[in-house]
């Protein structure tokens, strides 16, 4: 059987993304029509020998389609939704618009896969350092029930989209002739901040998302609101500190992990080496520990530097890191696809 698969954004780093990953997990499409808006139109991408080109996302654009893969905005999430469901189509949604919807499933494949049949038109696909840190931690969940998470995240530039690292590399390359021309290595340069509130070059950015009234962000508040519903742990508490880092790609999170009983340390361990999708990397004495230069274009969660909380006897406490354009959107997306046909994932 095959299906005929949109994407819905397909010209941005998301969409682009997923069209390479539904070709690398050779999924069963019959048609794929790429849909994006008027600036995109007419300009021809290559899927698997075959050259198609870019539609208009339109009302009237989803007659047809199986299964929608969303990698547009909220706003664009929202004006064509209807449409895609009264199309008959599944809409599988990387934009946050509906993931707290009750209607609306929020899936993790590795962790609550069969939510996807659930659906009632449209599944989401979480947040990109949810995902990834919730990945890293699905195995100690299995030992004993998680309570509560801290966690702080080291998020790459190329989560603020393709105008991110762009942003970087020229901020570099600005910060670079001023130590040419002065001799002085400079920390705050002559640059120009567009994408970020701040230079990103040489920085570190301790907010993401805007700020709500209980002084976290809506991204910070993600990994709790999120992090209940795929685990399916209602009372799960997260306090979250989101940073933008000056890095190109992969999302990394160092989180404690409290859980209802005090865990060891070599079972967290073994555990972790278990789980699907996810590499146990925790050699500290030899310098092997989860990196985004090590975890970029793939679609394995890393995990080390696995230890004991020292504040209390029920934490454990790890680094984890994963490429958040792959697992933390485009993978996890064409994973929830393949899981609806009922195709591995
Ligand atoms: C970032 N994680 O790195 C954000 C972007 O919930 O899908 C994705 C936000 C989301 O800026």
């Amino acid at each position: 059987k095959t299906y005929n698969v949109g994407i819905l954004g397909a010209t941005g780093a998301v969409g682009r993304e997923m069209l390479k990953v539904l070709g690398e997990r050779n999924f069963p499409v019959n048609e794929l029509r790429l849909l994006a808006s008027e600036r995109s139109v007419g300009k021809k991408v290559e899927f698997q020998g075959k050259e198609i080109e870019i539609k208009l996302a339109c009302h009237d654009a989803f007659k047809g389609l199986d299964i929608v893969l969303g990698a547009a905005s909220n706003a664009v999430a929202k004006e064509f939704k209807d449409d895609i469901v009264a199309a008959g189509a599944v809409f599988i949604d990387n934009s946050s618009a509906f993931r707290q919807d009750a209607d609306v499933p929020l899936v993790v494949p590795e962790i609550n896969g069969d939510d996807v049949f659930k659906n009632k038109g449209v599944i989401s696909n979480p947040n990109c350092s949810t995902i990834i840190t919730l990945m890293a931690v699905k195995g100690i969940n299995r030992l004993s029930k998680i309570v509560a998470m801290n966690a702080c995240t080291y998020q790459a530039t190329s989560g603020a989209g393709a105008a991110g690292p762009v942003e970087l590399m020229e901020q570099m390359e600005e910060l670079d002739k001023e130590y040419k021309e002065t001799g002085i290595i400079p920390n705050k340069g002559n640059v120009e901040a567009k994408v970020f509130a701040h230079q990103i070059a040489g920085n570190v950015i301790p907010m993401i998302g805007s700020l709500k009234d209980n002084g976290y962000t809506t991204e910070e508040m993600k990994m709790q609101n999120e992090g209940r519903k795929i685990m399916h742990l209602p009372d799960l508490k997260v306090t979250c500190t989101c940073v933008r880092v000056p890095v190109v790609r992969s999302h990394s999170i160092a989180v404690t992990v409290y859980t209802e009983d005090v865990l060891n340390v070599e079972d967290v361990k073994a555990q972790i080496a278990k789980e699907q999708n996810v590499k146990l990397y925790d050699e500290p004495e030899n310098q092997v520990y989860p990196m985004p230069i090590v975890t970029s274009d793939q679609d394995i969660t890393y995990v080390g530097r696995i230890r004991k909380d020292l504040i209390h006897d029920n934490g454990i406490t790890l680094f984890c890191c994963g490429d958040q354009v792959r697992k933390g959107a485009a993978t996890n997306a064409v994973q929830i696809a393949l899981k609806l046909v009922g195709l591995d994932f």
